[in-house]
């Protein structure tokens, strides 16, 4: 099997300004950068193009100071204009085929999927670098909220697709080992690590519980 382009890393963040305790994006990924975590997506749906563009810039300049993967939701022009590492869609967004098209081979593509029907095409079209899987539990972090999928589409990916793969929604620190032991290598959280008071800290003890459930194999 070809070595996948996406970086084999245990905790992908996203940025969440609404939750982040009045921290501006830039300092909440400046902390997460310090604490070590190598995908930082920047997803920020309500603000205007202009501050998109400013923040993503920034965080573009600091995430390559790190040597992180930096990915942008949605907009395929931002992610081009401030050259990120890669670009993330929604399955009711410009369609995979498409973004590929326009940002070329050299981006990752990150694509959301909620079901096995949704994942087999991902993994068919070969257009995908990686795919989202969830949302696992309950979460209100998205506005067009979805109900929770399950931890059997998490098995049905673990068990049927080679796909990389990332597992969101609802996952905190207290369930994230169950997500390890259904076969998750890599965890995304929202409002548990952008939400908490020390980012870096929290960081530590998601990453302890992590190292616990993987010692359980
Ligand atoms: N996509 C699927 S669920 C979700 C996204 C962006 C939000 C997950 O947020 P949280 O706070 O980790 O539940
Ligand atoms: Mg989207």
């Amino acid at each position: 099997m070809q070595k996948s382009r996406f970086p084999e890393t245990d905790i992908y963040c996203i940025t969440a300004s609404q939750f982040s305790l009045g921290r501006s994006n830039l300092e909440v990924v400046r902390q997460m950068l310090e604490a070590s975590i190598k995908v930082i997506q920047y997803r920020e749906k309500d603000f205007p193009m202009q501050q998109k563009y400013r923040e993503c810039l920034s965080i573009r300049d600091l995430t390559a100071q790190y040597g992180a993967c930096f990915i942008v939701n949605d907009d395929v022009h931002l992610a081009l204009a401030v050259e990120s590492d890669g670009i993330h869609v929604g399955q009711d967004d410009l369609p995979a085929e498409k973004v590929r098209e326009l940002v070329g081979d050299k981006m990752l593509v990150g694509l959301s999927t909620h079901s096995a029907e949704q994942a087999d095409k991902a993994v068919k079209s070969g257009i995908a670098d990686y795919i989202g899987v969830g949302p696992l539990f309950q979460t209100f972090t998205k506005k067009d909220v979805m109900p929770p999928v399950g931890l059997g589409y998490l098995d049905y990916i673990v068990s049927h697709q080679q796909i990389p793969f990332v597992a969101i929604g609802g996952i905190k620190e207290s369930n994230v080992a169950e997500v390890i032991e259904h076969g998750a290598t890599c965890i995304c959280m929202v409002t548990e690590i952008v939400g908490d008071k020390d980012i870096g800290a929290k960081i530590q003890s998601v990453r302890a519980q992590i190292a616990r459930a993987r010692g359980k194999d």
